[in-house]
């Protein structure tokens, strides 16, 4: 695969960047954290979004490479808003692959400790599907990270298995509702039902609920009432480059 091969050398050759799109308070309407999104500039075929070529890294075990320099790469820029801005966290999506490599949590802890970056301040986003593929032995890496003192959070709830039965199990800090939820929340009852329910579950199990592809005042305003805590979307914000998101940060100051 023609792609396979030019992955292993993108990193290299500087071709990845990371946009980052805002997780906005839904109390103060401000953003404190953001979540980090790969883009592949290549130099033939231009612009390449993840779902092009997350499962092509995975299968070719670029996806380690590539999700650690996501993660430093994250870290270092969180630690420059730090230093600036009123800002505070910030979010990468970690592969299945990446989370069963025997390795993963000292790798975290080396990438925490080279930017001197608080651990609490790094969220690791993933799905629901490699946990229960086999939850002893996953849930047992979430507990590794849980004590790194890393923030945990499960994407796409609701869309994969949704097992209730290992919900209250995982040491999950944050829920992020999926976007298909979010899409109809305001005109289908049922739907907003199900929003309603989440968030009541997340919180009864202690957990922070972030909204996806929140794209309408309509839809934040029901979100509000309903007592979830942050939301994505491009109602606020599409993902942005650092200078976007730079311009971002001072009009709240
Ligand atoms: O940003 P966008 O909507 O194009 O992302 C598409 C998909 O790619 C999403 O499922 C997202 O979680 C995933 N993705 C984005 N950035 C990364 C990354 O750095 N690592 C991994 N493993 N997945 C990512
Ligand atoms: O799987 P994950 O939730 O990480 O994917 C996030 C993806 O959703 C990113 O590719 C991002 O570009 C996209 N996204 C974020 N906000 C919105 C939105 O409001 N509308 C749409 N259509 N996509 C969004
Ligand atoms: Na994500
Ligand atoms: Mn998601």
């Amino acid at each position: 695969h023609e792609l396979e091969n030019d992955l292993k050398q993108a990193i290299l050759r500087n071709e990845l960047f990371l946009l980052y799109q805002p997780k906005v308070c839904l109390t103060t309407g401000k953003f404190y954290s953001a979540e980090a999104l790969i883009r592949w500039r290549h130099p033939k075929y231009g612009l390449i979004n993840p779902a092009e070529f997350i499962n092509i890294a995975e299968e070719s075990n670029s996806i380690i490479e590539m999700g650690l320099w996501v993660m430093s790469t994250a870290c270092a820029q969180l630690m420059l808003w730090r230093e600036h801005y009123d800002f505070r966290c910030i979010a990468v999506n970690v592969s299945s692959v990446q989370l069963q490599q025997t390795s993963f949590c000292q790798d975290v802890l080396a990438i925490l400790t080279e930017h001197q970056c608080p651990a609490e301040s790094l969220e690791i986003e993933q799905t629901e599907s490699w946990i229960m593929d086999n939850p002893a032995l996953n849930i047992a890496v979430l507990n590794k990270l849980k004590h790194i003192g890393v923030r945990l959070s499960l994407d796409d709830f609701g869309t994969a298995y949704s097992s209730l039965s290992q919900i209250g199990r995982l040491p999950l800090d944050i829920l992020k509702i999926d976007k298909s939820f979010i899409d109809h929340c305001v005109e289908k009852q049922n739907d907003h039902m199900i929003v309603r329910t989440i968030i009541q579950l997340g919180h009864n199990l202690g957990m922070k609920i972030v909204a996806e592809g929140v794209e309408t005042e309509a839809q934040r305003q029901l979100l509000q009432q309903e007592g979830c805590d942050e939301y994505q979307g491009y109602l606020f914000a599409k993902p942005l480059s650092v200078e976007e998101f730079e311009l971002k940060l001072i009009q709240q100051k």
